[in-house]
């Protein structure tokens, strides 16, 4: 029993180390989580949930944010520029896997939003690449992200943000 205990202290410890030296990689390049079925949305504009960012050390110049997005109108959207307070850039990214296994990313133009539909930014796949990061992201702190769709009205949304060694979520 101690020996157990003992030894998955130290997997938890080797895997913080492990995430710990992909700070800049790992945002973009984790597995993600598809087990969880999309529910269709109604209603005005754009709705927002689970939206969260990775934290980020002092001097770390880069992190993610995810969110999951519903465009509950009529007609297609996309969301189009995103911006948050303390980055100094942020910009779409999609995440593909090459046959080598080795994960590259590219910066998108917009993120299709199709009417009643919902559309998740989740590691391993889209997210928003938030660059020249002028202070540190801790779990607490409540930074702002700004979205800005095709049609619907800007909207400010707050971000949980999630500590680094915290992979699932
Ligand atoms: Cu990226």
């Amino acid at each position: 029993m101690m020996n157990s205990n003992r030894s998955g202290a130290r997997a938890v410890f080797i895997s913080a180390l492990g995430a710990a030296s992909l700070i800049t990689l790992g945002a973009c390049s984790r597995g993600g989580d598809d087990g969880k079925t999309a529910a269709s949305c109604t209603g005005p504009g754009v709705d927002v949930s689970e939206a969260w960012m990775r934290a980020a050390r002092e001097h770390q110049p880069m992190s993610a944010a995810y969110l999951t997005l519903c465009n509950g109108a009529d007609s297609d959207d996309a969301l189009i520029g995103v911006s948050l307070a303390g980055a100094q850039h942020a910009e779409l990214h999609q995440t593909t896997m090459k046959q080598n296994g080795v994960a590259s990313m590219a910066s998108s133009p917009g993120l299709a939003l199709p009417a009643g539909a919902p559309a998740t930014l989740a590691p391993g796949g889209a997210h928003i690449m938030l660059m020249g990061l002028e202070k540190a992201f801790e779990p607490g702190d409540a930074p702002v992200l700004l979205l800005q769709f095709e049609n619907a009205p800007a909207m400010e949304v707050t971000l949980e943000v999630r500590s680094i060694t915290d992979q699932d979520r």
